[in-house]
């Protein structure tokens, strides 16, 4: 491992413990897509683990006038995406957003979002009992996963 990429997963190890701390629901490696200008909408990304069965039902950003939860799939070929109204979150099973699967859209973007800055997003959850809970996250901006070398950010709870 070199000294960066240490450095790297001691960074989002800190955050980790951070939200974790703070909050039901471990939040873990997010990031969000960098844009360019004149770019409308992008994706963040996170891994999600629910202590108890839960759901993510919405999310907001000040950066973005519509955020929504949304999901890749290949249909007749054609990879598309859409809206979903629910993500489900098993109880201690990580649920991974990442690019060509799940993800947080955000849209109506009200500026570009630079590289290195980081954007505040609010999930909201909704347990078996229907009680909602929300939940304060920030996600580095980046143009790629970060630390997305081979092995870099394994966690050794990797699941097919
Ligand atoms: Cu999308």
């Amino acid at each position: 491992m070199t000294h960066f990429s240490k450095m790297a997963a001691a960074a989002v190890l800190s955050l980790c413990a951070v939200t974790a701390a703070l909050a039901q629901v471990k939040v873990e490696n997010g990031w969000a897509r960098a844009t360019v200008q004149g770019q409308m909408a992008t994706g963040a990304f996170m891994k999600l683990t629910a202590p108890q069965a839960t759901r993510l039902v919405a999310v907001s950003t000040p950066v973005a006038g519509v955020a929504e939860i949304h999901e890749m799939k290949m249909d007749g070929g054609v990879m598309k995406m859409r809206g979903i109204p629910a993500l489900d979150l098993p109880a201690n099973q990580t649920v991974e957003l990442k690019p060509g699967s799940f993800h947080l859209m955000l849209m109506d973007l009200k500026a570009p979002l630079m590289k290195d800055a980081s954007i505040a997003l609010t999930l909201t959850f909704k347990d078996t009992k229907g009680k909602e809970t929300q939940q304060q996250v920030s996600v580095p901006v980046s143009t790629n996963m970060p630390g997305a070398a081979p092995g870099a950010q394994h966690h050794g709870e990797h699941k097919h």
